[in-house]
């Protein structure tokens, strides 16, 4: 289903012209609102009498992270403090939280999306949404909210945490679908089956998942573990929130579609900023189109992924792949760049592990190693007939040692390098506690 289909439809030409006449106006309204952005542009030799729209986007330069801390809190408005409906904070994830501000008008733009987004991800009015992303300063939760309202779904705003609660709930109300960050589902997946909860008392049939990166690994354990069809939601505070681009249940695995109408998007080159061929892998960066509050220009979201075209499929809209991280979570180890997600992958290939992991870079003399450390699959754990797993128990273990060196050669074979792999008992690696979870820690610059 479309929640809007005149636009999510709407003919390439038509969305451009679209996109250039609102981003002429945006340029002219920050330039006479928002003195961060007149000096910027005066410094550029950039105003809004030339500025010609998308083809000149370029022009713009960036706006960081730190921008919005030096303007901490409301120096980045375009509105007047009482014309401003709502705050929120990002969570905070990377340093000092960043405020951010909409008006009554971009609220509604906000909730639009977030419809949009939850029709492609499959639900119908009348469904209910078991919402347990974050209420409060995060724009999780919320976001979520008023966008399920908007599309006519009975509301259950859980937030994240109190997993007793939401199996409960999930028992007793019914939902059709959940929301909440991947490494939580997988949680909800897990305590299902612990507790010997039967499928059919279950009615879930769509989860929308987001807020951290995740891979078609956590896509099998959370469909299988929850019967549902899974699907990602990506956004940003900076930006709006979640529902800035959605993956359509029926083209899952091919991208979400970026809701171009109101963020339009671009990918740069992480070193230089210029743009990279279409496909290519780089800097994801938005620029608002109709946000009144706070709008942003080309705002460097540091997420690494790719933009796509599949002319084909229901939407004119360009879709964005999976985020494989954040440009400062990628891991440079003896030369070689990766993402804990190319792990992730791997472990979907591996029946005998669980679809949990750690990867810890650490530093021994002048040499980056990195451990993975990985859970033996529960069911192996049964034959097997254990209760603990140590570096022992892997040695008297033919299987085990077999297991540690397919996984240690995948690892080699598809990111270029060699790591050491734990295996440890199932159960024993940190879950979500109902937001996101690190899998990664960088022990280099504590050594
Ligand atoms: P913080 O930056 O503190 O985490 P936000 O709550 O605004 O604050 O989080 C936005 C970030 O979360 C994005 O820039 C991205 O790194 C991550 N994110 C959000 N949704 C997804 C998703 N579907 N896949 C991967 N990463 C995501
Ligand atoms: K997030």
């Amino acid at each position: 289903m479309l929640f809007n289909p005149a636009i999510e439809r709407l003919p390439l030409p038509q969305l451009r012209a679209l996109q250039n006449a609102l981003l002429k106006e945006q340029v002219a309204y920050v330039y006479d609102r928002v003195p961060f952005y007149k000096q910027k542009f005066d410094a550029l030799g950039v105003h809004p009498t030339t500025f010609r729209g998308l083809e000149d986007l370029g022009k713009l330069g960036f706006t960081k992270k730190t921008d919005f801390r030096d303007n901490y809190p409301f120096g980045l408005f375009a509105v007047p403090e009482n014309e401003v409906a709502r705050l929120h904070c990002s969570s905070g994830t990377t340093g000092k939280a960043t405020v951010v501000g909409y008006t009554a008008g971009d609220l509604d733009i906000f909730a639009e999306v977030v419809a949009r987004s939850l029709a492609a991800a499959g639900c119908r009015p009348g469904m209910k949404l078991q919402n347990a992303y974050g209420y409060g300063l995060f724009t999780g939760g919320l976001g979520i909210h008023y966008g399920a309202e908007m599309l006519g779904l009975t509301v259950i705003p859980v937030s994240g945490g109190s997993t007793d609660r939401q199996l409960q709930l999930l028992q007793d109300f019914r939902p059709e679908i959940i929301c909440a960050t991947p490494s939580y589902a997988q949680v909800l997946a897990e305590e299902i089956k612990r507790r010997g909860i039967s499928p059919e008392d279950i009615n879930l049939q769509y989860a929308v998942l987001g807020a951290e990166p995740w891979t078609d690994t956590i896509r099998q354990q959370v469909e299988m573990g929850l019967r549902v069809k899974a699907t990602n939601i990506y956004g940003l505070s900076e930006i709006m929130g979640p529902g800035v681009s959605q993956e359509d249940v029926n083209e899952r695995g091919t991208g979400s579609y970026v809701w171009e109408d109101h963020f339009y998007p671009e990918i740069v080159d992480k070193h230089t900023g210029e743009p990279v061929a279409e496909g290519e892998l780089g800097v994801l960066v938005f620029t608002t189109l109709t946000k009144k509050a706070m709008p942003i220009l080309r705002y460097w979201t540091n997420d690494i992924t790719n933009l796509t075209y599949d002319y084909s499929e229901s939407r004119t809209h360009v879709k964005m792949g999976p985020i494989r991280g954040r440009a400062d979570d990628m891991l440079i180890i003896r030369g070689v760049n990766f993402f804990h997600t190319q792990v992730e992958d791997i472990l979907s290939s591996l029946p005998q592990v669980s679809p949990y992991y750690q990867v810890v870079a650490s530093r021994r003399g002048s040499m980056d190693e990195v451990e993975v450390s990985v859970e033996i699959a529960e069911e192996l754990m049964r034959d097997l007939g254990l209760e603990t797993v140590t570096a022992d128990t892997v040695q008297q273990h033919d299987c085990l040692q077999a297991l540690q060196g397919s996984f240690a050669k995948k690892i080699k074979d598809n990111i270029g390098l060699s790591m050491k792999v734990t295996l440890l008992g199932f159960g024993t690696l940190p879950r979500s506690e109902g937001g996101k979870l690190n899998r990664v820690r960088d022990l280099r610059s504590l050594a």
